[in-house]
């Protein structure tokens, strides 16, 4: 494999003009017809309370990796699905830079490599990283200079100091071991307007020790759970408070409340910064009825928790761990929730043992637990996990165009049930969970928690606010 030289003329280049760039595809409701339709009604629905149901967040992994770059570097941060009004932020090809590096998820992939063509076709240097050059280097080498795999905390400042020595490795592996306790804030001073954003992203902790066989990050993170000191996540917030007042901080980690020591001191942080925030968590936190209660004064508004299925069959094929936790998954929901913290629920279609049936069966679940808010997406084989490999080998894979990798569309052959079946049933559910009675339905139950839980009706009108709720009851 032949490496790569920086452009001629430059040979230890100090001071560099960067464009790090989040291609089309990272807004989540552009996606594709089913999703677009499923939120255009939704939007109808929602108008009349409020809620803001799409998200909207900056790419994390970029404003991480720029913390990399020198103070005196030009940096321009370009999202191509921007917000209103613009709706996307122009790149300029022949801007001058010496630098451009890509960021993408794997529907976010075929326009990374538009944009790396074009500039490559300029002479401009371009590198990718994220989870899709992750699991595909080659592939993305095809199309860029330099890829980083894993990792960009020690792969991105090895990349730099070579190229300012004008020439660098093709490849940079990731360590995979970061030690969080040292890594510099990310940059979120170079957004260009960090308001338009409806969620702000920070990271805590990384790795995660289940084994879904769908799921791609531990290819990028390991599985060693790792975490950032409490003290970094309050001058993290500090920072993106002096540049956005009222954040909402939308934590990226897979599994933030996994240690209960650190749960405590990261929920203790969140209470003090007096911002909304949410996070993903596994469903076993239900059993620490004290955290819960702390989550609750915290400000968290909503735990995202991937219960994936109802149906044990599917669930042990692909998780054993969630598998083994089934049988609780309705005390779970009424414990978190009767302590006055909402669940977002996220589900998965599309497992080898799902039948047509498959949608009736969570929609039971989620109607009788009263779950407050829910997401669903159809199984999804990544390139580099184990799924996808199984299905290749089975010769089940049935569409390789990443623009498709959405989790909305069948790009497998599922076993027991049709493409067709998946993507009606998604939108039967969507539809059947989102009635404006059924919403109605679900605040009021959390008006009874709260009321259950302060009796003061100033306390739960603040916390309803805090919710978005305020407005339905
Ligand atoms: C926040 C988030 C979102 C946000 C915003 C994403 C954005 N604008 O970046 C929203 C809510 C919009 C979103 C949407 C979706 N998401 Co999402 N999301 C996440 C989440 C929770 C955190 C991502 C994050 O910020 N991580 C923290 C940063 C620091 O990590 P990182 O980006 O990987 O970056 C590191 C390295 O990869 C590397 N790196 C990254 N880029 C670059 C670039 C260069 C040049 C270099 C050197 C290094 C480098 O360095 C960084 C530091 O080490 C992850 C789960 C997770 N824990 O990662 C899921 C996750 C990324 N999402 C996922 C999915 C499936 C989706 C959706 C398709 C869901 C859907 N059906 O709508 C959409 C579309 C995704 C898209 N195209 O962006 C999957 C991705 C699977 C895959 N392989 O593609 C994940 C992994 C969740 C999961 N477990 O399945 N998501
Ligand atoms: S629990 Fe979540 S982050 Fe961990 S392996 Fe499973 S899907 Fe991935």
């Amino acid at each position: 494999m032949k490496d790569g030289v920086a452009p001629p003329g430059r040979e230890r280049v100090t001071k560099l003009k960067v464009a790090l760039i989040s291609p089309r595809g990272a807004m989540r409701n552009q996606q594709n017809s089913l999703l677009n339709s499923v939120y255009g009604r939704l939007r109808d629905i929602l108008s009349f309370i409020e809620v803001d149901d799409i998200e909207f967040m900056p790419n994390l992994g970029l404003l991480t990796i720029a913390a990399y770059l020198e103070p005196g570097d030009d940096i321009r941060y370009l999202e191509e699905d921007y917000v209103d009004p613009e709706r996307s932020q122009e790149i300029v090809f022949d801007n001058g830079y010496d630098l451009v590096c890509l960021s993408s998820c794997n529907n976010q992939a075929k326009r990374a490599y538009q944009i790396a063509d074009r500039f490559r076709e300029m002479g401009v240097t371009v590198v990718m990283g994220g989870l899709h050059a992750s699991s595909l280097p080659d592939e993305a080498l095809e199309h860029v200079d330099s890829v980083m795999v894993g990792e960009g905390e020690d792969t991105f400042p090895a990349f730099l100091e070579d190229f300012k020595n004008g020439h660098f490795k093709k490849k940079y592996i990731s360590s995979g071991n970061t030690d969080l306790t040292k890594v510099p804030m990310p940059r979120f001073d170079i957004i260009e307007d960090i308001t338009r954003f409806n969620k702000i992203p920070i990271q805590a902790t990384r790795g995660c020790p289940r084994r879904c066989t769908y799921c791609s990050t531990k290819e990028v993170y390991g599985r060693s759970f790792r975490m950032k000191r409490p003290e970094q996540i309050a001058s993290e917030i500090e920072s993106v408070k002096k540049l956005y007042p009222n954040p909402f901080i939308s934590f990226a980690d897979e599994n933030i409340l996994a240690d209960p020591l650190y749960a405590r001191q990261l929920v203790k942080v969140m209470t003090d910064q007096k911002v909304r925030w949410e996070c993903y968590c596994d469903v076993g936190v239900y059993k620490d009825t004290e955290l819960l209660e702390m989550l609750r004064e915290s400000n968290c508004v909503e735990l995202l928790i991937g219960f994936e299925t109802v149906v044990p069959e599917s669930l042990q094929e692909v998780s054993p761990w969630k598998a083994s936790m089934l049988s609780e998954y309705r005390t779970a929901v009424e414990t978190i929730q009767g302590h006055g913290v909402p669940i977002m629920g996220l589900f998965m279609v599309g497992f080898d043992q799902d039948h047509s049936d498959v949608f009736e069966r969570i929609y039971n679940f989620i109607d009788e637990s009263e779950l407050f808010d829910v997401d669903f997406a159809i199984l999804c084989p990544i390139p580099g996990t184990p799924l996808f490999d199984e299905l290749k080998a089975e010769g089940r894979i049935t569409c390789e165009d990443w623009d498709r990798y959405t989790w909305y569309h069948v790009n497998f052959k599922p076993r027991n049930i049709t493409p067709k079946e998946l993507r009606d049933g998604i939108m039967w559910i969507f539809n059947k969970f989102n009635t404006p009675e059924k919403i109605m339905k679900r605040k009021q139950f959390f008006n009874r928690v709260l009321d259950r839980l302060y009796g003061n009706q100033e306390v739960i009108r603040e916390k309803l606010e805090l919710m978005d709720l305020a407005q339905v009851m």
